[in-house]
């Protein structure tokens, strides 16, 4: 069984809480540092276990992490650790996940930030008492460079991001972990996220203060909410018996690949279903390879009526579309949360964002390449995946995909272009871009990769 008791709370489990900070610092003074980590930090910081019940929750939750440059600065070596793109930095790969650098915030352009604290609580106030606790501890070995509060979205838009689609829903499974598996989950090895874990390719090489660590992707993802609510009105998508309004709600829901509500357009393909999308034992139990209509198989590459082959869920995690020996190698573990204010009245009415809000991204993988970099790089801004489908140019992830702030043809997404079925278009493929998309919804604002080390493995770092 895992050690719960050693496992940052963040990486399975989530931090269970509406309000997170990410404080992102650089290490000063490394030998007081890790004195007072060791010493002070240590027991603040909060575990698996002490997460999943509300019995054992603090009133805040604290986790850490640290750079490539930050455990170096530490004295930690990180050549043995495994993992190319850890050690290089996000910054260094804007080119290959798609970012343009000129628009990252400059705290993270370069190395600089060498750690990162998540703090979460009930209210901004625990948050903020709980981080002057920390500074007062760390003092002057540690310099601020950055931070930026999440926060769940007020009454009863909580849980959804800030485009209005509800959050969170699918996790895959982690076995020895997850109890209970739900239908439609995929239970995976636990070494997919943690390393040295039973799953981990190099279970058997990491150094022993990495084991149960886990590496946390973080990207600060501003979205531009009345631009893309315009995109939508000016495109209502031309369905017998829908107003323009619902055309417009279709079109969202189709790019996706979700309602507003969760419900999959997969399973409820031209209504939102409010009650199936909130029975968690329906609301993510589908593959794209298996439907009752058309006949099974049919569906997974000729047809995307039911669901567009580009829809966001369906680019990050191709159910059936490709063979599970490769589809399942590319799991991550989402702990995302929203940051910024509710879209004001002005920018309604102007369509225009003057408020910066946004996803505070984070995901928890035991090989960046094989979880984040793959997905961004090879399956969202990708214009071919998913691969071998009827239509080869299916166009990027109209949500996160990119190519380069410029317009993205994607197909697919109105139900009734291109042809339904192959064999309704006489053999002629009849590939129609239906719907281009000008701009970018969705600004990468940059961020970095970190290692969340263990419990004993914080204690090791400390004593490097
Ligand atoms: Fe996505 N969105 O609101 O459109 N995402 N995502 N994501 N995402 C998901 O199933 C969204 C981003 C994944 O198993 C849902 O939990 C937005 C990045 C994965 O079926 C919604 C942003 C990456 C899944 C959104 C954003 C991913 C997923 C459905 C940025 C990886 C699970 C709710 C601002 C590189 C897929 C749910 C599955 C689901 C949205 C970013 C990956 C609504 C707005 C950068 C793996």
């Amino acid at each position: 069984p895992l050690d719960i008791d050693n496992i940052q709370s963040d990486i399975l489990a989530g931090m269970h809480k509406n309000k997170e900070l990410f404080f992102f610092f650089g290490v000063k003074d490394a030998a007081t540092f890790k004195t007072k980590l060791a010493a002070d930090i240590l027991p603040l910081i909060t575990t698996t276990r002490e997460i999943l019940s509300v019995d054992t929750q603090p009133l805040t939750a604290v986790n850490i992490a640290f750079s490539n440059t930050g455990l170096v600065a530490l004295g930690v070596d990180t050549d043995d650790l495994g993992d190319d793109d850890f050690v290089a930095g996000q910054f260094s790969e804007t080119g290959t996940i798609g970012d343009n650098p000129a628009l990252w915030d400059p705290a993270f352009a370069g190395t600089g930030i060498h750690g990162v604290f998540l703090l979460a609580s009930d209210t901004v106030d625990n948050i903020n008492t709980e981080l002057a606790n920390i500074q007062s501890i760390l003092g002057s070995s540690i310099t601020e460079i950055h931070r930026l509060q999440g926060a769940a979205r007020p009454g009863a838009e909580e849980g959804h991001e800030h485009f209005g689609f509800m959050d969170g829903i699918s996790q895959p499974a982690v076995n020895g972990f997850t109890n209970p598996v739900l239908p439609g989950q995929t239970p995976v090895d636990p070494g997919f996220f943690l390393l040295g874990e039973a799953g981990d390719p190099s279970q058997d090489s990491r150094p022993s203060w990495a084991v149960d660590g886990s590496f946390l992707v973080f990207r600060q993802l501003q979205q531009l909410v009345p631009e893309f609510n315009q995109f939508l009105t000016d495109h209502p998508l031309d369905v017998e018996e829908l107003t323009p309004e619902q055309g417009s709600e279709l079109l969202g829901a189709r790019m996706v690949g979700r309602w507003k509500s969760g419900a999959p357009i997969f399973l409820t393909p031209t209504a939102d279903d409010p009650v199936l999308a909130a029975d968690p034992t329906r609301n993510n139990d589908f593959n794209y390879l298996i439907a009752s209509d058309p006949a099974p198989g049919t569906e997974n590459h000729f047809n995307q009526t039911r669901c567009p082959f580009s829809a966001h869920i369906r680019k990050v995690h191709p159910r059936g579309d490709l063979d599970p020996s490769v589809e399942n190698l590319h799991f991550i573990i989402r702990s995302s949360i929203p940051y910024g204010p509710e879209v004001t009245a002005a920018e309604a009415a102007s369509n225009t964002t003057t408020v910066a809000r946004g996803l505070a991204f984070a995901s928890h993988q035991a090989n960046i390449f094989n979880g984040f970099v793959f997905l961004q790089s090879i399956w969202i801004n990708s214009v071919g995946f998913p691969f071998g489908k009827v239509d080869p140019t299916i166009g990027v992830d109209p949500i996160i995909g990119t190519l380069g702030g410029g317009p993205k043809n994607i197909s697919g997404l109105d139900p009734l272009v291109p042809c339904p079925d192959i064999d309704h278009c006489d053999g002629q493929l009849d590939v129609v871009h239906d719907v281009v998309i000008q701009r970018d919804f969705v600004v990468s604002q940059g961020g970095e990769y970190f290692f969340s080390p263990s419990l004993t493995g914080l204690g090791d770092i400390a004593a490097a």
